[in-house]
């Protein structure tokens, strides 16, 4: 099923008992983002701010709109509602489904004339980005972040090719925002190849409130030169319906809660950050960063921002982590690799990949850690686990169990040398920081192939070593002795 628009998202979070509407006053100076860092920890549902200080009756925040949830089985029902699956679907699948999205036959958008982002319009000298309730979110942040679960649009002047990106931004001032461009990302290919190389301003759309798939694709590793536009279409079954921007040449989601237009100027910085980053550290230094200059804002009437409070894991890893799973795992089947799953734990704040396995040849660990680390998506993670398959890659108790029984101190541990480490790994020393290389490890659990069969110790679970007769029977007989079925 697709969602319309956030609205309906929220309805349906609601509804599986997902969201929780808060109407006591919230302070958006780290009020806001304490309610939503202590909602991670105790993974209660999404607190939707009703009433926040200094803004008008019906502004609202939506926070953790991706995050886990507490009910069994449903560590990850947001996203998995945000996928349009069963909110217990498991993570494997969902993954599965992610590496199947790179497949379907793109859909383009359909452009209508108008609608709901067109119910308020500020143009030029009526633009002012802080009459939105951006949020003050970790102490010691640069300033106020307005885009943590958001979209920034940006085209390729010469093929067209419409980009959607998440890409973090902060308020500058009243109509300025900042924030990285790295030239690796899509967005850096088109601002410093193209527009900045030319010395001309580069066109943005900032959308923030969309239906759920729009700011998950947009931090999806889609190819370059696809629109991620195209595959949120193919996902969703029906085309994205797009509008006009007011000041820019672009097309937006007509349903999106909040449009921010502009343009980005060649060659001008101003200072941004830091920002409590991923890795759960305030990772971030100030830096000189790109501006965005804001031109126009349109926004719809009770307007509703999402925010993620980005750190200690979990939940921009929840999202990062699928993403980063299913285009590994893609890339490890075009190789022909028999892999059986791949999967991020967002504890690791995505600094481990576990990968389960047939063995087909004796150094398959090897050549499945030279795959992850030859591609982008692999490419941000410095620790590897090769698993046989019958462990299950997903559960974590295995996996620890395997790690400790499997892995020889010695043999099964490769360490291999990194010339591009990424700046935000907080164990590189100093120097480490300042040459960005570094060491990968891969940790082989797989029992050696030269082994004698016998040689190899038998597993004692109840999967693996009892008849299979007793097992059918204990199963079959289970309510009966008086335990529920769950
Ligand atoms: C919550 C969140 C925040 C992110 N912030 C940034 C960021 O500030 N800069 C960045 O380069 N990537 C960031 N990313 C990762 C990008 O969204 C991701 O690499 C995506 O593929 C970028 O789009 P592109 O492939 O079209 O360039 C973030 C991801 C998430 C989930
Ligand atoms: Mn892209």
């Amino acid at each position: 099923m697709a969602f319309k628009d956030l609205r309906e998202y929220i309805s349906e979070l609601e509804q599986e008992g997902e969201l929780l509407r808060i109407k006591e006053e919230v302070d958006w100076n780290l009020e806001v983002s304490a309610i939503i860092r202590r909602s991670y920890d105790l993974q209660a549902p999404a607190p939707l701010f009703e009433n926040i200080k200094g803004y008008p009756k019906g502004f609202k925040i939506l926070g953790a709109p991706v995050s886990s949830s507490a009910s069994k089985g449903r560590f990850y029902a947001r996203l998995a509602i945000s996928l349009g699956l069963p909110p217990d679907t498991d993570v494997a699948t969902i993954i599965e489904e992610l590496a199947k999205a790179k497949h379907v036959k793109p859909s383009k958008p359909k452009l209508v004339k108008t609608g709901p982002c067109k119910e308020n319009i500020q143009i030029g000298r009526e633009v002012n980005l802080f009459k939105l309730p951006v949020p003050y979110i970790h102490p010691g942040d640069g300033g106020r972040y307005i885009g943590t679960w958001h979209t920034v649009v940006t085209r390729d002047p010469d093929t067209g090719w419409t980009n959607w990106g998440m890409y973090r931004l902060m308020v500058h001032d009243e109509t300025s925002m900042g924030g990285p461009i790295a030239l690796s990302q899509h967005i850096g290919m088109h601002y410093y190849e193209k527009y900045e190389a030319r010395n001309q301003p580069m066109p943005f759309a900032v959308v923030t409130g969309t239906e759920p798939l729009i700011p998950l694709v947009s931090c999806f590793a889609v190819p370059p030169g696809t629109d991620e536009a195209d595959i949120v279409g193919a996902m969703r079954g029906e085309p994205v319906e797009v509008v006009k921007c007011e000041t820019v040449d672009l097309e937006v989601p007509v349903t999106s809660e909040i449009v921010i237009e502009g343009m980005v100027l060649p060659h001008q910085r101003k200072e941004e950050g830091p920002f409590g980053e991923y890795t759960g550290y305030i990772t971030s230094a100030r830096k000189q960063t790109p501006i965005f200059n804001v031109t126009a804002i349109t926004h719809r009437n009770d307007p509703i921002l999402p925010v993620i409070c980005t750190g200690a894991p979990v939940e921009d890893h929840l999202v990062w982590s699928i993403a980063l799973a299913a285009d590994i795992l893609n890339n490890l089947r075009s190789h022909g690799l028999p892999v059986k799953k791949v999967f991020i734990p967002p504890h690791s704040a995505l600094h481990i990949v576990v990968i389960s396995t047939e063995i087909s040849s004796p150094n398959i660990a090897q050549l499945i850690a030279d795959v992850v680390w030859a591609n982008k998506s692999g490419a941000c993670i410095p620790k590897v686990i090769v698993i046989e398959d019958d462990i299950d890659a997903t559960n974590m108790d295995e996996v620890l169990w395997v790690f400790c029984t499997r892995n020889h101190p010695d043999r099964g541990i490769h360490k291999i040398p990194n010339p591009s480490a990424f700046h935000h790994w907080t164990f590189l020393s100093p120097k480490e920081k300042k040459s960005l290389t570094t060491t990968n490890v891969l940790f082989d659990c797989t029992w050696p192939k030269d082994w004698p069969k016998e040689f190899v110790p038998r597993k004692a679970t109840l999967a693996s070593l009892w008849p299979e007769d007793i097992q059918e029977k204990v199963l079959a007989r289970w309510e009966s002795y008086g335990y529920s079925l769950k």
